[in-house]
């Protein structure tokens, strides 16, 4: 279970210093326009309507014209519940724009924007002219202030949103248009954490966890394949197929009833949409309307058997005969898995209940070493060929300038140089410990009878 939108980072010193996101949050407006009732104030020609909605699939957009841009940008910032608690440590306010001019001479949002959140005594300025990657420029950016901040608590609030006022600010012709929202992190430097901008277990903490030491997520008792990490959200995950839908329909459950606009989300493969408990799941959470995503994994083999041999219809299809809706994804293009996964969590937030999403994908490697060892052949070597040429991690990576991409490489490798010796330095677990931490309320197990003392009761 994990929550994707709100994420907290928490560590034990285990791994490198690197940029962090303390927590992020996002605001939508729920109002929306359709592109038709813009189509006069854009200059745009039926046909060039119609491209937009047949083409690109763009017919809406989410606009808030009552709200004023600092309004905007505060239902961002607002949403960050540790914002208010820790205002004294940020020393820095960054905003992100991916427009040079975001608002009229003389209007300059960020420093009432700074007086409004009582972040007078925080440097603000404005980062801009990086388009679209404006945004990761700015926590870049904020990561070497606060690294060089010499504070270790410092952190920096980096603030994204705009409103386009200009025919010429609104819209890339036959390309895209622009729509309203907003979003808000705060950044922190020096801590153990995942450079990734998506929240993590500390890489240290997950491999002593698969190496069976105590110092891993789950003290080494989970494994790899029942690793849990509460202190980032992760909730568990089952060896059994399909297993971890109902747990994070429970736990989606749980948290809408305690109020809170938490989210959970179910990630399985392909292997699990014929299992009775994922469809048993798909009743009850759209039956109470959970606010769960349901994420599968479609990488076109469970083990070694192709999905057109075992499954019958479609996959998204099962959910949408519990009234779910599903939509079916490129899950080798990142930004399109966020931005399916970020709509799912809004639908979500706003109580409409579950969504499914098929991301169409492939694994590269086998699903175990016995497939590897035993060298079984069970996909053409042009079809592994054609996904890798695919590979997200390149198509992300294209998107960044080089220097920033080799700068992250080299964080990326430090960072498991760093986890591998954490990992490897944890002491393995004393057998006596055994039985602990199997029940929360401290109940122990029994001894097997052959380990059993003779003529000794074994003490619960
Ligand atoms: C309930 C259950 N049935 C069978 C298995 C054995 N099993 C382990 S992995 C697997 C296939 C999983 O397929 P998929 O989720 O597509 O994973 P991938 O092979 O793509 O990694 C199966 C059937 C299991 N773990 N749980
Ligand atoms: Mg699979």
């Amino acid at each position: 279970m994990t929550d994707t939108v709100i994420a907290r980072f928490e560590g034990d010193g285990s791994g490198v210093a690197v940029t962090a996101l303390a927590e992020v949050a996002a605001y939508v407006p729920a109002q929306r326009v359709t592109i038709e009732s813009l189509a006069p104030e854009l200059e745009l020609t039926p046909m060039q309507v119609k491209v937009f909605q047949r083409y690109h699939g763009l017919s809406e957009v989410s606009r808030d014209p009552d709200r004023s841009l600092l309004d905007l940008l505060t239902c961002g910032t607002d949403r960050l519940s540790n914002l208010r608690s820790q205002r004294q440590r940020i020393r820095y306010v960054l905003y992100a724009r991916s427009m040079p001019v975001v608002a009229p001479f003389p209007l300059n949002p960020l420093h009432e924007l700074s007086a409004r959140l009582g972040l007078g005594h925080a440097v603000a300025f404005t980062v801009t002219h990086q388009a679209c990657a404006t945004s990761l420029q700015a926590i870049h950016l904020a990561g070497q202030l606060l690294a060089a901040d010499g504070d270790p608590d410092a952190l920096a609030l980096v603030v994204a949103g705009e409103k386009a006022y200009t025919r010429v600010a609104q819209i890339v012709p036959e390309t895209s248009f622009f729509a309203e929202a907003s979003a808000a992190c705060l950044v922190s430097h020096g801590g153990p954490r995942d450079r990734l901008l998506a929240k993590g277990s500390e890489p240290g903490r997950l491999l002593a966890e698969l190496a069976g030491r105590t110092n891993g997520v789950a003290r080494g008792r989970g494994g790899s394949f029942h690793p849990s990490d509460f202190t980032v959200g992760v909730f568990g995950s089952s060896g059994s197929v399909g297993h971890g839908a109902p747990l994070a329909t429970g736990a989606a459950w749980a948290l809408a009833r305690a109020g809170s606009d938490r989210v959970a989300v179910s990630v399985f493969g392909d292997g699990a949409v014929n299992q009775g408990a994922l469809l048993e799941s798909f009743n009850l959470a759209a039956l109470w309307r959970v606010p769960v995503v349901f994420i599968c994994e479609n990488n076109l083999y469970a083990t070694t058997l192709p999905v057109g041999a075992a499954v019958a219809g479609s996959i998204t299809g099962r959910a949408e005969a519990f009234g779910i809706p599903a939509e079916s994804v490129d899950g080798m293009d990142p930004e399109l898995v966020y931005a399916a996964v970020a709509r799912a969590v809004a639908r979500a937030r706003a109580g409409q209940g579950p969504t499914f999403l098929e991301f169409r994908t492939y694994r590269f490697h086998g699903h175990h070493t016995f497939e590897i060892t035993t060298r079984l052949r069970y996909r053409d070597q042009a079809e592994v060929a054609a996904w890798q040429a695919r590979d997200p991690l390149a198509l992300q990576a294209g998107r960044v300038a080089q220097a920033l991409r080799d700068e992250i490489d080299a964080g990326v490798e430090a960072t498991l140089d760093s986890a591998v010796r954490f990992a490897l330095a944890g002491p393995k677990p004393d057998p006596a410990d055994a039985r602990e931490y199997l029940y929360a309320s401290g109940l122990r197990t029994r001894l097997g009878v052959a380990a059993r003392p003779a003529g000794k009761t074994v003490p619960r």
